[in-house]
This record gives C-alpha cells, structure tokens and sequence, in this order.
C-alpha cells in the first residue's frame, strides 16, 4: 500500500484547545441541568423516556465522547468517498496545524445527542467538504437544500448506543425544518438565550452570545 493511503487519517477537524474545551462542557452540563427542570421540557418528557410518568436526568442521559472537536471530513483511513481528494486539497495542507476561533452559537438536544452547533467563518469554509450536507440527504432529505457548512457542529455528548455522527444529522434536521418555515414553539428565555422546541424531542437554544472556541485545525488517527 503507498504510503500517501495509509497516512490518510481517520478524519480531519477543528480540535477545541483544552481550556475552552471545559468551558464548552460546563456550559453544556448546566444548560441540561437547567433543561430538565423546565415545565416545558417536562410536558415532553415522553419524547426522551417513552413513558410519561417517567423523569429524565439529562446529564447522565448523555454519554460525552472523548475530547471536543467539529469534525471537517470522515475519511475512514482514506475508505471513505472523497477522502483522498480532501487530504490533498491545498487548503487542508495549507491549513494544517493552525489554529483559528470557532463560533458556537447555538446548543441543541434530542433523544439521541447533544451538541453545539459551529457557524463557519468564509475563511473556515475553505476547509469544508462541499458535500458534507448533501451526503447526509439520504437520511435527512431537506439537507441538500442547506447552506454550505450547516452541518457543522461540536458532539457534546450521545445517549447510549448513538453514534457521535448522528449529531450533525439531528441538527440537520432542525435547520431544515427551520428552513422549511417551522419556527418552532419559544418556551422559555433562559438565561443563555432563547429556547426552541421544534417536537419529537428536539430543543434548540440560540446562543444570545456566542462562545468564541480556539480550535486547532488537525487530524485524528483513532
Ligand atoms: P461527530 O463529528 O458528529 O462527532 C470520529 O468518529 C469522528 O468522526 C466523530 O467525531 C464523528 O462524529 C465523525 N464521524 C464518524 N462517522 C462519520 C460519517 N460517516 N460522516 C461524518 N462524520 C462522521
């Protein structure tokens, strides 16, 4: 096997240096403490337990995943499509090892993930696969029709046996219906800004300022 296919890492990412990484946490921790306090959280609690008379403690829920990162591109040691022609591209060469502030500007929460969604400066989107939204489309149809870089997103944490992927398919799915004109119902204004609910267990909280994240742009091997 050449060389330039085994060193094709597992993926490329923006890699949250580790002071901000505790903030984004202890941010993350409070918000779903707070969450599952809230009466309206609790008049759709069924959508998390299935069973109404049941409570939910959000912040055992969730499973976190290593250490944070907003994924650019899966490349599965260069199996997965594409992978090669993104390792290569002048950008992520150029790019590599350089750090940059991501924007976190909103938190979401479903049945199956928590996480942070990332907003893309144009300088940022050079490092994005064109294709990342269009790919998901098979399971999230309306994804295509997104804006380059929506997907972007920080995986805060899974419930049990949910892949970190199905983060940015979730919040896929939310600015689609957003998209789709669905502005959702405002529950609450939290303290952290408004909060979103968008049915089937899905809560959005815009971010009323957002967290600015130096992050190392790198790879992962395992
Ligand atoms: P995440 O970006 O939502 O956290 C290693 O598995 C990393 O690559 C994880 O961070 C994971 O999800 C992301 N990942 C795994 N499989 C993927 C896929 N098929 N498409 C996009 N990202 C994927």
């Amino acid at each position: 096997v050449p060389l330039e296919e085994v060193s094709i890492p597992l993926f490329f990412g923006w890699f949250l240096l580790s002071t901000v990484q505790e903030k984004v946490r202890c941010t993350s921790m409070d918000f779903l403490k707070t969450l599952d306090t809230l009466e309206a959280f609790k008049k759709h609690m069924i959508d998390f337990t299935g069973k109404t008379e049941k409570e939910v403690d959000l912040e055992q829920y969730f499973e976190a995943k290593g250490s944070l990162h907003c994924t650019t591109k899966f490349c599965n040691y260069g199996k997965a499509e594409g992978a090669k022609e993104y390792a290569m591209k002048p950008a992520v060469r150029d790019f590599y090892g350089s750090t940059s502030e991501l924007s976190l500007t909103a938190l979401f929460v479903t049945p199956r993930t928590v996480g942070a969604q990332v907003s893309l400066t144009e300088e940022q989107l050079l490092l994005w696969p064109g294709d990342a939204e269009k790919e998901a489309a098979s399971i999230v149809p309306a994804a295509a029709s997104l804006p380059v870089g929506s997907r972007a997103h920080v995986t805060l944490g899974c419930a049990q046996g949910v892949e970190p992927m199905q983060t940015g398919l979730d919040l896929l799915e939310i600015l689609a219906l957003k998209q789709e004109g669905q502005q959702g119902e405002t529950v609450e204004e939290m303290e952290l800004g408004p909060l979103t609910y968008f049915g089937e267990g899905r809560w959005l909280l815009c971010l009323r300022e957002p967290i600015c994240a130096p992050a190392c742009f790198s790879s992962r091997y395992k």
